[in-house]
């Protein structure tokens, strides 16, 4: 009895060891080397594509013009603003699958669109999702034989109604503190008695397309709106470098103050590792790192992340979120592969268990929470599975995401598209099919099995352009995307001459003055004493350059450039390095596309 005991653990040990060394390093994995051949791969590819093309003519079929398919009853029905949602958030998965023609049909199609209306939209939704989508295809068309306009990409149809759009969402960011409001009337601005409670992710998650919009516009406003967003944020952490999920905009007191990684706040990190490698922000990084000391330090436990309070880091919630599943995919892109192994292992096993991960899973009790046991066709575990297999090729990941595909295709496909699943232990259907399926399920799908996409370039190559005197580099594989998953080339923005950095931080620190002021009657003495204030350090000291090499740095006001302006909460120890090296082959696509390089 003993020996059969003894038996059992050491097999026990054994395999787990096993496990561990062989899955989390990623030296010996369970799914033999030989399996997923190109065969296979193309195999999936194909499935992919058909599984796409189904739910996007369903949509094109019975839903369009409006924004979204209900894939049960096979109508269609508005849902986040009624300007056709789905169709631009598809469009960038158009690109990603070659399909050129309908590419350009859409396109013209969008040429004839007006957001003119006079509707209440989600600020955050329509900035990710609209903006993000014809920012991404604006920068993509040059890919699909459309006809572009002499200085593209510094402009075009896509561009100016991108523009128009943010144009529309402005208003919000007219807060007290700079945080946006979380909804506005296209046509009128924020509404009479909108609330200024907004979530931690709607304050946080504009800088990769108003970046973008401004670098390729010249026009500072945007860029700068985000930053004083996030800049508010940041001087609103916790003393444990947390923030809490929802903040009055206008007195800046926290209404939330639960600290996670997913719902409500998820995309502000995300947007800090990206808007920092996207924008040459090295500053955007350092906030991020600081986070993460508090996110691993207290949120933390056996990989998976808990809520805590923002202030004491106890323990809130002990649940895992579908939502947060896109962690590992961020810590991948920052070289930290292993970490994000063993976390995307623990959804995996929710995964297994429940054939889909729901929106909230009790990790202590090993069940769904109540009210939250669907699957809404979300990307975020797979889209995590693609950045982690690109960092590690490991083909236990290529399992993982195949065996999504078959729980998609098994459960929640329908005549005329795929639908949410209502309860993910029964398999209940409900009739949804939310634009991301199109925008992000389908697209890192097909991304993770399809090695050679454009979209994986691996920094060595790209294609040079020229906008008058300016050169660039186009199609490295220097794509960042936005948490829509819509793919921005970064190197387009080397194109454009966009504004320069005072433009920005004069908008910044006096949005009112500045649009009535010209840059070149820029008040130093303002900019130069927000510069030292005990926040954030916006320009690249030679502290910054000592970690990582900016080819194009950052545009300190010569005034600046010289002086020693960190006050703020620096880490103690000052030799950590931003970039890890297990992170240079995502940085070199980006050294190549002119923007941050590895060390
Ligand atoms: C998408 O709209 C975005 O990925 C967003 O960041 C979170 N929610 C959905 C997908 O789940």
């Amino acid at each position: 009895m003993l020996l059969n005991q003894m038996r059992y653990w050491f097999t026990l040990c054994f395999i787990l060891a096993w496990w561990d060394l062989g899955i989390v390093s990623g030296q010996r994995p369970i799914v033999p080397e030989t399996y997923y051949t190109e065969e296979h791969l193309s195999d999936l590819r194909a499935e992919v594509r058909e599984l796409f093309y189904h739910a996007y003519n369903g949509y094109l079929n019975y839903a369009y013009p409006l924004d979204e398919l209900q894939p049960l009853t096979c109508r269609g029905v508005d849902t986040w603003g009624s300007y056709s949602l789905t169709l631009i958030d598809a469009l960038s998965t158009l690109a990603v699958l070659g399909n050129h023609t309908e590419f350009r049909r859409v396109v013209n199609v969008l040429s004839e669109l007006s957001f003119d209306s006079d509707i209440n939209v989600s600020v955050f939704e329509t900035n990710i999702r609209i903006v993000g989508g014809l920012l991404s295809a604006h920068l993509l068309s040059h890919r699909s034989g459309i006809n572009l306009e002499p200085g593209w990409p510094c402009n075009g149809p896509l561009l100016r109604l991108a523009e128009d759009v943010a144009k529309r969402l402005l208003p919000a960011f007219n807060s007290y503190t700079g945080m946006p409001y979380g909804t506005v009337n296209l046509r009128h601005g924020v509404p009479p008695n909108e609330t200024p409670v907004t979530c931690t992710a709607g304050v946080g998650t504009f800088i990769i397309e108003f970046g973008v919009l401004s670098r390729l516009t010249q026009n500072p406003e945007y860029e700068a709106v985000a930053m004083r967003a996030l800049k508010a944020l940041w001087e609103h952490r916790s003393g444990i470098g947390l923030v809490g999920n929802h903040i009055n905009v206008e007195t800046g007191q926290w209404i939330a103050t639960d600290a996670g990684i997913g719902a409500a706040i998820d995309s502000y990190y995300e947007y800090l590792v990206k808007g920092s490698a996207l924008l040459s922000r090295p500053e955007l990084m350092e906030m991020f790192l600081h986070h993460l000391d508090g996110i691993n330090r207290y949120m933390r436990k056996d990989d998976w992340y808990f809520w805590v309070t923002m202030t004491k880091g106890t323990v809130s919630l002990p649940v895992f979120q579908n939502l947060e599943a896109y962690w590992p995919g961020v810590l991948s892109t920052i070289g930290k592969t292993s970490d994000a192994m063993k976390s995307i292992l623990n959804y995996h096993q929710v995964l297994k268990h429940l054939g889909f991960v729901p929106e909230m899973y009790d990790v202590q009790q090993r069940e769904v929470r109540p009210q939250r046991e669907g699957y809404p066709l979300r990307p975020e575990f797979i889209e995590s599975l693609m950045f982690l297999y690109r960092a590690t090729m490991d083909k236990n990941l290529l399992a993982m995401g195949e065996d999504v595909l078959r729980a998609i295709q098994h459960s929640t496909r329908t005549p005329c598209g795929y639908a949410t699943v209502k309860d993910t232990r029964d398999h209940r259907l409900e009739d949804r099919m939310e634009s991301f399926f199109l925008a992000e399920t389908t697209k890192y799908l097909f991304l993770l099995f399809d090695s050679e996409n454009f979209i994986h370039g691996d920094g060595l190559s790209g294609k040079p352009h020229r906008v008058a005197s300016r050169s660039c580099m186009l199609d490295t594989g220097a794509y960042i995307f936005n948490t829509e998953a819509h793919p921005m080339d970064a190197g387009a923005l080397d194109c454009c001459h966009g504004p320069t950095e005072r433009d920005i931080w004069q908008k910044v620190w006096f949005p009112k003055e500045s649009s009535e002021t010209s840059s070149s009657d820029s008040n130093d003495d303002g900019v130069s004493s927000f510069l030292s204030s005990p926040s954030i350090e916006i320009c690249n000291k030679p502290a910054w350059h000592s970690f990582l090499w900016v080819k194009h740095p950052l545009r300190c006001p010569a005034s600046l450039s010289a002086s020693k302006t960190w006050t703020g909460k620096r880490r103690k120890s000052s030799n950590f390095s931003l970039m890890t090296c297990e992170a240079a082959p995502f940085m070199q696509m980006l050294c190549v596309g002119g923007e941050v390089c590895d060390i």
